[in-house]
């Protein structure tokens, strides 16, 4: 009966670590493909925003060509801060364009970093895309550049998407959602943010009102208080 027992939790345990291997080599193999990825950013107006230009993925490229576009009304390109020694960068400014040119001599392996790229926050909004375009790719196998034996449904890209809030010396505090004024949407828009809610999008310097660099449930405390008229709570909230 005991030795039953032991056996069964055995077999438990065998099935859980298959289940364990099976959904991490899932999450590696979620995209089979070659992905250049942009990573996102938050700042104010006045910031530097330094985005990574990675390659993931099921990598096997020695060669490729991107077109990097980005919307000059809410950013303004300043230049590439770490890139890797193969890569090429140059910019058209006509058409708010980044060039990247990449060739290696072999083939470059997943989490690779093309490139940092560093854009001036010019303007509030709350979203704006850098897009990546992908033009050209090519591999090595037997001593050649193969671009031809890339299958472009392969290859995938990530935008990095650009949030950028009000200058530091201009924030309404407690103005979560960027309207211009605190209303009891703000508190709601908060609580729905800290909640975990997909799709909210916040302005987190103003919904800080204590300022301690974290927005938290006391943040909401906080806002609610004011909203609420209580004595001595105004925004930002300093003590
Ligand atoms: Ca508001
Ligand atoms: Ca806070």
């Amino acid at each position: 009966m005991h030795h039953r027992h032991l056996v069964r939790i055995l077999v438990l345990v065998l099935i859980i670590s298959i289940i364990v291997s099976a959904s991490s080599g899932m999450s590696l193999g979620a995209d089979t493909g070659n992905v250049f990825a942009l990573s996102d950013y938050q700042g104010h107006v006045g910031d530097t925003a330094t985005v990574s230009l990675t390659l993931g993925g099921l990598v096997l490229l020695c060669a490729f060509e991107l077109e990097i576009k980005f919307d000059p009304a809410f950013l303004s390109y300043i230049g590439r801060t770490d890139v890797d020694s193969d890569t090429v960068v140059n910019y058209n400014d006509t058409d708010s364009t980044i060039y990247i040119n990449f060739v290696k001599m072999s083939n470059v392996t997943s989490g690779f970093k093309i490139a940092d790229l560093s854009f001036k926050l010019i303007s509030k909004t709350e979203a704006t895309a850098i897009e990546v375009i992908v033009k050209k790719v090519g591999y090595y196998k037997d001593g050649m550049l193969s671009p031809e034996n890339v299958d472009p449904n392969n290859i995938s890209w990530i935008n990095a998407i650009i949030v950028v809030t009000a200058a530091e010396n201009d924030i309404v505090y407690g103005d979560v959602d960027g309207d211009g004024v605190v209303t009891p949407k703000d508190s709601m828009m908060l609580a729905r943010y800290l909640a975990g809610w997909s799709g909210i999008m916040i302005d987190l310097a103003a919904a800080d009102v204590d300022m301690d660099g974290v927005v938290t449930p006391r943040d909401t405390m906080l806002l609610d208080r004011f909203l609420a008229g209580w004595v001595g709570y105004s925004l930002p909230y300093n003590t």
